[in-house]
């Protein structure tokens, strides 16, 4: 299914009054050149959907369908299709193998480009067993104590990298759930030496035009310890492999109150984060809708995110991902919010005054500091996002467009009421 491009225009046209009376406001309160800047950059954002997020997510207690889900990875491309004519902001895809093993790798990528989707990092996925696979990871697959095990999750995401060139992806993410539930269990040093040992490994057949993403996270699915526990461990391992190697930082993975944004500030000093997993939460890896829950903590992320896009240039271009699972929303709303909060969020920092804050901060005038920062963050920067999308081809009111064009209804009418997303 594809949205007749005329029927955006249409209700494009229908609200550009008020629009526009909205960003002269806008220009009249900050240079218009500054304003055209961020329109600019705000148009080049694109950020990956991952294939696993289209379908209802559900948790281990239930899962309640949506009706008319993807049942193939060529129709979970079709719905980023959807999102992206939407939106102009969702241009890439993130598969997860074996989730999503393309069938047939041309027709896939001639259906991606048709609707100006590109591969961004491939997820490989050692934290299930495999059909078939001679080796179990209940053990753990990088870390593991048995040799088998490892050689299998080596060769896992060699396989990986092997499908993502053919895609023409650039990136291999590596996420492990490898760890313990009990002290005692294994010993630290020698699952850290074995996941630096695989790492290695895998990093050598890594093309190199490519990057490695590894991921970490504090606890679950095991709940006294996790191999890859945090960004100090990640970095480290990055370093050991090398330069084609990164940190990424997914939002969910931190301990309550960790200050995140200055993680995100420590890396791209480095020169080491290499991608980012969006989500929100209240307790843990929740993944929630962006911004749904912590908005002005995702801005003070964002404000250190462009500080280091200016300034950090040793830092490559980030992967942006949404790493969000959809229980009770149509996940295609809730994909069309994150993607919103994103931009808002990317937007008030693009206009927070970095002159006068460096200024502030050289005086030690910390209420000034916070009165700068602020006033970019209750700036309503909407007008901007719409008008980024109207350049672009998308449509202002992305969200009321999928309403009503009605489109889940369609997409059950096409695809029926119960079909299940392959996937998580
Ligand atoms: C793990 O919680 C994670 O955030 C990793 O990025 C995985 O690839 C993804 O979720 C899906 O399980
Ligand atoms: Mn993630
Ligand atoms: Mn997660």
């Amino acid at each position: 299914m594809r949205i007749d491009q005329q029927q955006i225009t249409e209700v494009n046209t229908r609200n550009n009054d008020i629009h526009n009376r909205q960003m002269d406001i806008l220009k009249q309160l900050h240079s218009g050149s500054r304003i055209e800047g961020i329109i600019g950059k705000l148009i080049e954002f694109q950020v990956a959907l991952p294939s696993w997020a289209l379908g209802a997510g559900g948790t281990r207690f239930g899962r309640f369908s949506y009706g008319g889900e993807p049942g193939s990875l060529e129709q979970k491309i079709e719905d980023i299709g959807l999102i992206h004519q939407l939106t102009r902001t969702a241009g890439a895809v993130s598969l997860h193998i074996p989730w999503d093993i393309p069938d047939d790798i041309p027709a896939v990528k001639e259906l991606a480009d048709s609707l100006d989707i590109t591969f961004d990092a491939m997820n490989s996925n050692t934290f299930q067993d495999h059909e078939g696979a001679a080796q179990s990871y209940r053990n753990g697959s990088l870390s593991s104590v048995h040799e088998a095990a490892r050689e299998q999750a080596v060769e896992h995401n060699r396989e990986v990298i092997r499908i993502g060139e053919n895609l023409g992806s650039k990136g291999l993410t590596v996420w492990l759930a490898d760890g313990a539930s009990f002290p005692g269990q294994y010993n630290f040093q020698t699952a850290l030496k074995h996941t630096g040992e695989s790492l290695k490994t895998i990093y050598a057949a890594l093309p190199d035009d490519w990057k490695m993403l590894i991921e970490y996270k504090p606890y679950e699915p095991h709940f006294y310890s996790t191999v890859i526990q945090d960004w100090g461990t990640s970095l480290m391992l990055a370093n050991a492999c090398g330069e084609k190697a990164f940190t990424l930082v997914d939002l969910g993975h931190h301990l309550p109150n960790t200050n995140i944004e200055q993680i995100v500030a420590t890396l791209m000093a480095q020169g080491k984060l290499g991608g980012f997993h969006f989500n929100d939460s209240k307790y843990g890896d929740d993944d929630l809708t962006v911004g749904s829950v912590k908005p002005y903590n995702l801005f003070l992320i964002f404000n250190e995110l462009v500080y280091g896009m200016e300034n950090n240039a040793e830092n490559p271009p980030l992967s942006w991902m949404i790493d969000a699972s959809h229980n009770i929303k149509d996940p295609l709303e809730d994909l069309i919010q994150s993607l919103e909060a994103i931009l808002v969020a990317y937007a008030q920092a693009l206009l927070v005054d970095r002159e006068a804050l460096s200024e502030a901060q050289q005086y030690s005038d910390v209420a000034q500091c916070q009165e700068i920062l602020q006033e970019a963050y209750r700036t309503d920067v909407r007008p901007l996002l719409r008008e980024s999308r109207l350049r672009s081809g998308g449509a202002m009111y992305p969200l009321q467009v999928y309403r009503d064009l009605e489109i889940r209804k369609k997409l059950i009418r096409e695809r029926g009421l119960k079909v299940r997303a392959t996937g998580l």
